[in-house]
């Protein structure tokens, strides 16, 4: 859905809420020639204690860390970055929402060096449906093999969070898509399993959960983190530091991708390979009902992932 078809009219940028239109830079901006931005997407969802930020204070303590290699000090305590997400939140009465923190270098000269630009710094919500579907939650997707490689983390540090990275993520989506697919699973350098454009990739064998170790130039995704924490406390045995070769993904009995955005979505098949019995598997589906009912906040447990607005 466009922006412009949102009930959204603030935004937050560089210490000062301004209107929706006013948010802008100039077409000069560092950040807009060479990529060099580092961003955050984290939802806020509608609880019966009101609106309620999930893990927020990992995804702030991931934006920090995504801007380290590239020197780039963002200026703004998070204290000050949560107030202001707390107030976009309330000021304009959304009960749930996708929120988009974001520090780039600015304008004042031109050249890979971001040298005197400033970082500028601006915070976004909105609504935000299912990522790739409301259907897509139940019934699952179909996925293909990207013929992209994600970058390897020697080339670009894959664990942060950069605007740049997403060429990449770009090319992968948009090739599955032109094929018939809703999205892709990009392998990394050594053509094992990576991740999907903007989701970590979990797997099921023989009752077990698998996925991506930290050193397959993955995004150390955060509700990666949480479903290994939900699925380990659901008793499941989870390897999450394993190579996963690309033929696994065919024999294996369930796949779902995880992200903020994509939350838990199950995949049904692989370059048209029917993973399992083609649709959501028990253990992807008792490991999503959980997520959902914890971030819906039907349960007092993990209370300690919440930031209530
Ligand atoms: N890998 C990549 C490459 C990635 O972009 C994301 C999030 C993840 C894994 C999952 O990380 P986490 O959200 O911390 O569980 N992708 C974000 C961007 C989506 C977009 O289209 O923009 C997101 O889910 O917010």
């Amino acid at each position: 859905m466009s922006f412009d078809e949102m009930d959204v009219e603030t935004i937050w940028m560089d210490g000062e809420f301004v209107e929706w239109d006013e948010a802008k830079i100039h077409v000069l901006t560092h950040g807009l020639h060479y990529g060099t931005g580092v961003f955050e997407g984290a939802r806020c969802y509608d609880t019966e204690k009101g609106p309620a930020l999930f893990r927020w204070e990992e995804h702030l303590e991931r934006l920090y860390q995504s801007a380290k290699p590239y020197e780039m000090d963002i200026g703004h305590e998070p204290e000050e970055l949560t107030a202001a997400t707390k107030e976009l939140i309330t000021s304009q009465q959304l009960p749930s929402c996708y929120i988009r923190p974001i520090a780039f270098y600015g304008y004042d000269s031109l050249g890979v060096g971001p040298k005197d630009c400033p970082t500028r710094v601006a915070i976004a919500v909105w609504p935000w449906g299912a990522y790739l579907g409301e259907e897509a939650l139940e019934a699952g997707i179909d996925v293909m093999v990207s013929s992209w490689r994600k970058h390897a983390s020697s080339q670009i540090p894959t664990n942060a969070k950069t605007t740049g990275l997403y060429v990449n993520s770009l090319l992968a989506g948009e090739e599955a898509r032109r094929n018939g697919y809703a999205e892709a699973v990009v392998l990394n350098k050594e053509g094992n399993v990576a991740e999907g454009p903007g989701e970590n990739i979990f797997l099921v064998r023989d009752g077990e959960i698998y996925t991506p170790g930290l050193s397959e130039s993955i995004l150390d995704g955060i509700t990666r983190d949480s479903v290994i924490e939900i699925a380990e406390d659901l008793g499941y045995t989870v390897h999450d530091d394993v190579s996963i070769s690309r033929g696994e993904l065919n024999t294996a009995d369930e796949l779902f991708f995880t992200g903020s955005a994509a939350e838990v979505t199950p995949i049904r098949k692989v370059d048209n390979v029917v993973i399992g019995d083609g649709s959501r598997g028990p253990i992807t589906e008792d490991i999503q009902s959980t997520f959902f009912e914890i971030v819906e906040r039907r349960t007092d447990e993990y209370d300690e992932w919440f930031t209530y607005v």
